[in-house]
């Protein structure tokens, strides 16, 4: 009973705009949206699927990076799980003769949900420079290309290798060792573009960039602040765990231009109350911030603890932790002594009240989590922001005790693991020196490009080769004008991907496209079934085995494809097993255990009935491996976001039918959006202010200075309420507004929660 792929496209054409909701709900929401996909995949599959997510002996859900708990239910997904594994898993494959009737400019002018809804790519196809159209080619071929293209390149510098955090543990590895030893450390990967402001930044406090905290802290801890984060679309299984906090007389605290349905009520499907009832309520309090105003929030809660210590001298903070573990609390106490509280309501749009009243919940809590994602991590000051956050844990203790920590939350379900294994174009030089070591192979020292640099490495004509493991670049990255442009001026790109999209449309000269298993599909080797290794946003390790047959026969794991690239790269005489690691994963693993570290006995260690939690100093015993060797409190100063009058402040975000670019449908129904994307949505006294309607269509222009506006015509406006003077679109469509110069500082991550832009009627 499986369809046909779409032939017509989509369009906004019958958009239909109602109100938000209030509360989020489970499952339920799922077939309505997935039909077409779910038709396309068969009740046999379908049952196959859904009895093996996130089970011991299944396969990890390749969504986000949500953890597992222990107790883990007979169905441990959630609904944007299930839209992902329904996605990827359709038996739907694009047929040969696709690419002699589909050019590279008709492809060029289709929608990422019609791309992805050909179904699975089954063949390896490879555009010749010259011409509009791809056109099968054997997989030794395909090698064959891209290993003469690397050898003729003047230097290894001239290629560059991205990664999308789906890849496995042992892909992700495999592949870094195989970019090292070609001898570049051009790595950027997604996270460039999502929690690198994270790492930055509890690098330098803590000495980790990763969580402090273990599933289990959620149900102990007093008060939870989920900032930046929208959990009920982007990590549904988390309002369970809010759900469970709160039962246990948790206190929960949301920091957010938007009130994100999730964020204020949730019905729980697997529960009696969430079937019948009106569900949880979760916010006991919400803030809602203007765009960016979270580091004037956060210093002005820390003032009101170090006031309220100064008045009860040795009440408040955490003396023994402080003096014990950290530095900087004195600079601290005067640098915010001096804090402006004019400043800080400007830039958050709260009031006074409003804060007092999150400081006496913080200072009332004896174990306090604070979690966040994008709405943090992708604005000019986050990196600061951000170690803000860790100041007002610090104060009172709250890193590494049961409750209590610091808690990013991840996006890709392996984001985390594949940094773990290496994929970062600056690893330091304790695992460069291990690589090296272990493989007898030189590895290059200098720092390679991220994202954004990578752009401007092609604009400025050094890059000749481009490589992406997954992912889907040039919608992903801002300012999407330049980077296709960029991307077009390399003599050859490589996608190893499992479906198509907009980057297998805008490519180098020539382009080749190599398709592999998804994490569902049985990868079987030389030795038999292999299983391959994820981690999550909380450092647990585990194994995920794939469980259905593959989509087509010629399809090749991504471990197979990258090991043969390597030796048609490098030669069979490289001195590495490449062969063997294909043969048997198990070998790679033995590696691993020996390079990361962490990871000591690998092998043994993932097969454990829930593998194992990496070693975390701050979570397990206050140590803080940063140069100072303590957890500091730093001082940062608040910079204001200038947004001149008339001019609003856009973030770009996700739907509740996306991941990142892959669209699952045009649906969007917690805020009341069906069938189309091209909206931005405003609060109504702005758009009285601008003299605009409800409904109206208008042109969306982003202003930088000394540039020409970059532009988004015909967009529909929707009178919503988020904070005032801020207003929300969809990534990706809205990248074509960030600026390529726009990043946060030292993170380099594009700002792509604050773009400056003017609304006019459309022309
Ligand atoms: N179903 C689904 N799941 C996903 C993804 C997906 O696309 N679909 N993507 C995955 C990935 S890679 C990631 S990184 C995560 C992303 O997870 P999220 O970070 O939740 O993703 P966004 O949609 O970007 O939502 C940003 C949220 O932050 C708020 N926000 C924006 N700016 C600010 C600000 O200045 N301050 C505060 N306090 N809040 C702000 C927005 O209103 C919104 O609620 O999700 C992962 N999971
Ligand atoms: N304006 C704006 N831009 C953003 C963001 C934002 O909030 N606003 N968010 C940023 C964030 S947080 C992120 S993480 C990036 C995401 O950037 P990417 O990770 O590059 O993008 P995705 O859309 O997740 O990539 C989807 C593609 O991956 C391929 N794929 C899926 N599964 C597999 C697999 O198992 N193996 C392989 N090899 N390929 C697979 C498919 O071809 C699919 O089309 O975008 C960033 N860009
Ligand atoms: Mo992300």
């Amino acid at each position: 009973m499986s369809a046909e792929p779409p032939v017509e496209d989509v369009t906004d054409a019958d958009i239909e705009v109602t109100h938000p909701k209030h509360v989020a709900v489970g499952l339920p929401g799922i077939l309505h949206s997935m039909e077409p996909a779910l038709r396309q995949l068969g009740p046999k599959r379908t049952a196959e699927l859904f009895t093996s997510i996130n089970q011991r002996g299944g396969f990890d859900c390749m969504s986000c990076a949500w953890p597992d708990p222990d107790d883990r239910k007979k169905l441990e997904f959630c609904e944007n799980g299930a839209k992902a594994v329904i996605w990827e898993a359709t038996p739907v494959v694009i047929p040969s003769a696709f690419w002699a009737e589909h050019s590279l400019s008709d492809l060029a002018d289709k929608t990422e949900y019609w791309l992805g809804m050909q179904g699975r790519l089954s063949e390896p196809v490879y555009k010749p420079a010259g011409s509009d159209h791809y056109r099968p080619v054997s997989w030794d071929e395909a090698f064959a290309i891209v290993g003469d293209q690397l050898r003729g390149q003047e230097s290894p510098d001239e290629a560059v290798f991205y990664t999308s955090g789906r890849a496995s543990n042992e892909a992700a590895f495999v592949y870094q060792l195989f970019v090292r030893a070609f001898g570049t450390n051009n790595l950027p990967d997604c996270s460039n573009m999502c929690h690198e402001s994270t790492g930055t930044a509890l690098g330098e406090v803590i000495g980790v960039g990763k969580s402090t905290i273990r599933y289990e802290d959620f149900e102990q801890a007093d008060l939870i602040i989920v900032m930046g984060q929208n959990p009920g679309t982007n990590h549904p299984r988390m309002l369970t765990a809010l759900e469970d906090a709160k039962q246990a007389g948790a206190t929960i605290v949301s920091v957010n231009p938007l009130p994100e349905a999730a964020l204020e009520r949730y019905k729980n499907p697997q529960t009696v109350r969430g079937m019948v009832g009106r569900g949880t309520v979760i916010s006991d309090q919400f803030l809602q911030i203007r765009l960016g105003g979270d580091m004037a929030l956060l210093q002005a809660v820390s003032k009101r603890v170090l006031e309220a210590e100064a008045a009860a001298p040795g009440t408040i903070l955490d003396h023994a932790f402080l003096a014990e573990h950290c530095l900087g609390l004195e600079e601290l106490t005067a640098h915010l002594a001096d804090l402006d509280e004019t400043a800080v309501l400007e830039a958050t749009g709260l009031t006074s009240e409003q804060i007092d009243e999150l400081a006496e919940r913080y200072i009332a809590s004896n174990a306090t989590i604070v979690t966040w994602a994008m709405g943090l991590t992708q604005h000019k000051a986050a990196v600061n922001g951000i170690k803000e956050i860790i100041n007002l844990l610090l104060l009172r203790g709250n890193i590494g005790k049961p409750g209590a920590g610091a808690s990013p939350i991840r996006g890709h379900s392996n984001v985390q693991g594949d940094r773990t294994m290496g994929i970062w174009e600056q690893m330091p030089e304790s695992f460069l020196a291990a690589m090296e070591r272990e493989f007898a192979v030189p590895m290059p020292r200098e720092h390679g490009v991220d994202a954004v640099n990578a752009i401007r490495a092609m604009q400025r004509g050094e890059v000749r080769t481009w490589i992406s493991l997954g992912g889907n670049f040039v919608a992903a990255i801002s300012d999407t004008a330049a980077a296709e442009a960029a991307i077009r001026g390399t003599q050859l790109s490589v996608q190893i991907s499992t479906k198509l999209n907009r980057s297998h449309a805008v490519t180098g000269e020539a382009a080749i496209i190599l398709p592999t298993l998804g994490r569902t599909e049985i990868d079987l080797q030389a030795s038999g079934p292999q299983m391959v290794s994820v981690e999550d946003s909380v450092c647990a390790v585990h194994a995920s085995h794939g469980r259905i047959p593959p989509a087509a026969p010629g399809l090749l794991s991504e471990v197979a494809i990258i090991t043969r690239l390597a030796r048609a790269t490098l030669g069979e005489d490289s001195g590495i097993a490449w062969q063997a690691f294909e043969d048997d994963y198990d070998t790679i693993r033995e590696h691993i255990g020996r390079v990361v570290p962490g990871c000591e006995g690998y092998n043994e260690q993932i097969r454990r009935e829930d593998g194992f939690v990496l070693p975390n100093g701050p979570r397990d015993s206050r140590t803080f491996t940063n140069p100072e060797g303590r957890a500091l409190l730093t001082v940062n100063e608040l910079e204001p976001i200038h947004c001149p009058p008339g001019r609003l402040l856009l973030q770009t975000l996700r739907s509740h039918d996306q991941f990142n670019t892959t669209i699952y449908s045009l649906n969007d129904r917690y805020r009341g959006i069906k069938k189309g994307r091209n909206v931005v949505f405003v609060n109504p006294d702005d758009l009285r202010d601008l003299g605009l309607e409800d409904g109206q269509t208008v042109d969306v222009f982003s202003e930088w200075a000394g540039q020409p506006d970059r532009e988004l015509r015909g967009f529909r406006v929707v009178s919503y309420p988020t904070a005032r003077g801020c207003a929300a679109a969809y990534f990706p469509e809205a990248n074509v507004l960030v600026p390529l110069d726009s990043t946060a500082d030292r993170s380099n991550t594009p700002v792509s929660k604050a773009i400056v832009v003017r609304l006019q009627p459309a022309a």
